[in-house]
């Protein structure tokens, strides 16, 4: 059904005029893609689009009265003679005289002036323009003003450089139309390299089979039946055709009244440019799917970055100083005072990983900013998870993306792997691990410690007075009692054991706060980690899959006639 509605638009679509400011839009869209996907894909397959954008921009900009139509054929099929005629001056050399032609004519209707700077852009030599008008002919003319008719190089010729003339100026032409003769209309290279690739240019494509006058006339209907046959298999379907005879001036009418619509219509250029746009839209077509990808690679996946940015950034080894660092901290403050200075020996966990050890606890962030950690590098282990974890994401973002795309995102996602190391770095240097403030509950265990040992002093003094007392024979010291035991002796055993035992006591709690210290300063950097991940990869990810919406988008829009 699709088919066939498709195939009834595309057969009148010759008689549909070109918006130009609706076919400026799909030209902006066209510029839109590009700038979308600049960066990202292959040059090479954006060439045709830089082009097109170039050539349409040139196009529209230089004169829009004037119609450029190329007659473009085979040697020998009478592209000169027609020239001359339609021209009716002996301007461009037949055949019979020089049998190639390597250099574009070119006849203007009208002033010359108004058409000199498109036939700069086109390329034609000023000593190869002529005008087709004076004061005899002016009125006979009118209908034609405002072309400008081309004699092109053949396409078939030995020459090369000929055939790439011929290749450039159909670029850039309003109109072609396609000389055929008698005997070689049927040939393989002009429906197979030319006529075949201009099917999108239908609508300013006009096919005329010359030497009409070297078929007997019962021919001539049979033969073009059978070019128009050849033309539906290039897909040119509904092209006009009409057969000429550039030797009668009788057998140019047809062909007169055909230039002489298009110049009326003034619709050529902007038809071409809309065939080229098309041409290009369908090219690019591959580049893009008909999904709308994800925007962003799944939670779980967005996890797995998170864990091995982590390895990678050591915030195991953190955490296990921190938990440390906890322990040490706290039993420093807490313990048995006699011990306390002992542990201040030792160094603190964190002091040894360049992480806010107990002096500068809560340093100021600039600080720990600049200073790199000491944290351990990641293992090549770490560093090949995050590499396949980095690879995951770009995997999962590119699930839905045509095959252009998954390279990009991967770049994307790689692009700042370098700067990771450092970035990871500062994060973990500058997370506040919570260990800058030092709990109540220690000062208050810390406290008990120093009563409790104070009085084990005053009791031994007590104890040493006593006895020294003794010794001396002097009066001895009045030891009041509290139950069976002197005061002294229970204060000094009593202090000792209090010690002891609050120290038993505190151990498990502080090993508990350790490991809820642990978590914290994990969830924290497990946080900060997950920024840097964000920011380093995901990022970049996302402002690709963007450009690929971009781009898809624009393509629609570049599609829509
Ligand atoms: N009988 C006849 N001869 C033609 C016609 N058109 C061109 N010729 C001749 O065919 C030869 C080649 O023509 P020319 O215009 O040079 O072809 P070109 O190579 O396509 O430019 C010349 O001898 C022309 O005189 C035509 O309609 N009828
Ligand atoms: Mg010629």
């Amino acid at each position: 059904m699709t088919n066939i509605t498709g195939r009834v638009r595309e057969a009148f679509r010759g008689d549909q005029r070109v918006d130009a400011d609706a076919l400026i839009a799909r030209l902006d869209a066209v510029r839109r893609f590009l700038t979308a996907v600049d960066g990202l894909l292959p040059d090479a397959e954006l060439v045709p689009a830089h082009t097109l954008v170039e050539r349409a921009g040139t196009r529209l900009a230089l004169s829009r009265d004037h119609t450029v139509v190329a007659l473009a054929g085979a040697t020998g099929s009478g592209k000169s003679s027609l020239f001359n005629a339609l021209a009716q001056l002996e301007l461009s050399p037949v055949g019979v005289r020089r049998p190639t032609t390597g250099v574009t004519h070119a006849c203007v209707w009208g002033p010359l002036e108004g058409a000199n700077r498109l036939l700069d852009w086109i390329g034609v030599l000023p000593r190869h323009r002529f005008v087709r008008e004076s004061a005899l002919d002016a009125d006979d003319e009118t209908a034609l003003h405002g072309l400008i008719l081309l004699d092109l190089p053949d396409f078939d010729s030995v020459q090369r450089s000929h055939r790439l003339e011929v290749d450039r100026l159909l670029g850039l032409v309003d109109q072609v139309v396609w000389v055929v003769d008698p005997q070689k209309y049927a040939d393989r290279v002009i429906h197979d390299s030319y006529l075949r690739e201009f099917h999108r240019h239908r609508d300013v494509t006009v096919v005329v089979l010359n030497q009409a006058d070297r078929l007997p006339p019962a021919e001539v209907p049979r033969v073009l039946d059978d070019l128009r046959r050849l033309l539906d298999t290039d897909g040119l379907t509904g092209v006009p055709l009409l057969s000429t005879t550039a030797i009668d001036p009788a057998g140019m009418v047809g062909l007169r009244g055909a230039l002489e619509r298009t110049v009326a219509e003034r619709q050529a250029a902007l038809r071409r440019l809309a065939g080229d746009v098309d041409t290009v839209v369908a090219g690019l077509d591959e580049l893009v799917g008909s999904a709308r990808p994800a925007g962003g690679p799944d939670d779980s996946t967005v996890d797995g970055l998170n864990r091995a940015l982590a390895g990678a950034a050591g915030v195991p080894a953190v955490t296990e100083a921190v938990q440390q660092a906890y322990r040490h901290r706290a039993v420093a403050a807490t313990g048995w005072p006699l011990v306390r200075g002992w542990r201040r020996l030792r160094p603190d966990p964190l002091r040894r990983l360049h992480l806010p050890g107990p002096a500068d606890a809560g340093a100021d962030a600039a600080e720990s900013l600049v200073a790199a950690t000491s944290v351990p590098d990641p293992t090549a282990a770490q560093r090949s998870a995050l590499g396949l974890a980095i690879r995951a994401v770009a995997d999962r973002a590119a699930v839905d993306l045509p095959a252009a795309w998954p390279g990009a995102v991967t770049a994307a996602a790689r692009s700042r792997l370098g700067d990771l190391p450092d970035a990871l770095d500062r994060t973990i240097a500058g997370t506040d691990l919570g260990l800058g403030r030092r709990p109540l509950w220690w000062r208050v265990v810390g406290g008990v410690q120093w009563l409790v040992t104070l009085a084990a002093v005053v009791g031994l003094g007590w104890l040493v007075l006593g006895y020294a007392l003794r010794a001396l024979g002097l009066p001895a010291l009045d030891n009041p009692m509290v139950g069976q035991v002197p005061l002294p002796t229970l204060l000094l055993l009593g202090g000792l054991l209090a010690g002891l035992l609050l120290a038993a006591l505190t151990r498990p709690v502080v090993r508990w706060a350790a490991r809820r210290a642990r978590a914290r300063a994990e969830q924290r950097l497990t946080t900060k980690v997950a920024r840097v991940g964000e920011e380093y990869v995901l990022t970049p990810v996302r402002v690709v899959l963007g450009s690929y919406a971009q781009a898809r988008d624009a393509l629609r829009d570049a599609a829509r006639r």
